[in-house]
């Protein structure tokens, strides 16, 4: 297999938005387990950019429902401004996290790109977690837990104009997949705005299969495909290197099976890589998954396939 498109390589080096310290190492653990060497060993042609500069993490609590949103603003614009620029050269571009608040950065690039080039856009969120709270429902004020509200227009100004119009995207675009942990507050909201959200029961129930077969239904060639896979996603058990583990996620079979019929597709065209966080994992093992499965996702796969 050959994907014609170069890909980019954007380490963004910050857990500004996390609950935990250490996700700012998931870039340089990334590299450790030869993401670059491992694609380019499936034919693909990849640019490593390096990693965008950025403010440090001052570690304070809350003010107005929100840790460090100034700092959250200051990443997500370069974020915005280095995705952009790759989508604009004709490359795809893999944003290697960083936790996820980065995501909101990445998603209004990705959905200024297909304004201007008329394409539709079609988001798949790879998560435990919904991500959907606001500064009125977080329990915790990280940003990390409210990039697919900010993306569909519920979030501070700095977050919801970076792409130039807002919403950025509509929650009709955005599939959810994995989820297992929502709050209280943010479950109401899920529902409200009408999330289409495919949850560990609705996996355990249909399997992996018929759930990727929804959530990637309705795509034409003029669609781009956005996949924003949060480690956690993972269950625990072969995943531990991440900063809000929770139990009963999909096995590595149910990933792989994910990530393949995603690059079946062919319309894979921009990834966001997060909340890695190496601090807490164990001799790497949690990154070479990572970039085990993000192999699947660009067309490795057992057999040859016609
Ligand atoms: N993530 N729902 C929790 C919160 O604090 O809002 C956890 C969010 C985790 C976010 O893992 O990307
Ligand atoms: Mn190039
Ligand atoms: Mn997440
Ligand atoms: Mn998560």
């Amino acid at each position: 297999m050959s994907l014609s498109r170069p890909l980019s390589l954007i380490g963004v080096p910050t857990d500004i938005g996390a609950s935990v310290r250490g996700a700012s190492m998931g870039p340089e653990a990334l590299r450790v387990a030869q993401l670059q060497a491992r694609l380019e060993a499936h034919g693909l042609t990849v640019h490593d950019l390096g990693n965008l500069p950025g403010p440090a993490n001052p570690w304070l609590p809350p003010r107005d429902g929100y840790r460090h949103l100034d700092e959250v603003v200051q990443w997500n614009r370069s974020v915005h401004d280095a995705v952009f620029e790759a989508l604009q050269r004709g490359h795809l571009p893999v944003m290697l996290g960083g936790d996820h608040c980065l995501a909101i950065g990445s998603i209004s690039a990705v959905a200024r790109h297909c304004r201007e080039q008329g394409k539709r856009l079609r988001v798949l969120w790879l998560d435990a977690h919904a991500d959907f709270n606001t500064s009125a429902i977080t329990p915790s004020g990280n940003v990390h837990g409210m990039p697919v509200a900010c993306l569909c227009g519920h979030g501070p100004a700095g977050l919801t104009t970076l792409g130039g119009v807002v919403p950025a995207i509509s929650p009709k675009v955005v599939r959810q997949i994995g989820i297992r942990s929502v709050d209280p507050g943010e479950k109401r909201f899920v529902h409200e705005q009408d999330l289409e959200v495919f949850d560990m029961r609705y996996i355990d129930e249909s399997g992996m299969r018929h759930t990727m077969e929804l959530a990637l239904a309705t795509l034409d060639e003029n669609t781009h495909l956005h996949v924003s896979f949060d480690v956690d996603f993972l269950d625990p058990d072969i995943a531990p290197g991440v900063g809000t583990t929770v139990p009963g996620g999909p096995t590595y079979r149910e990933a792989q099976l994910c990530m393949e019929m995603i690059a079946d597709t062919g319309r894979l065209a921009s990834l966001d890589v997060v909340e890695l966080n190496p601090a807490l994992d164990l001799r790497n093992r949690t990154a070479e998954l990572a970039v085990d499965l993000i192999e699947s996702l660009f067309g490795k796969s057992t057999l040859m396939r016609k």
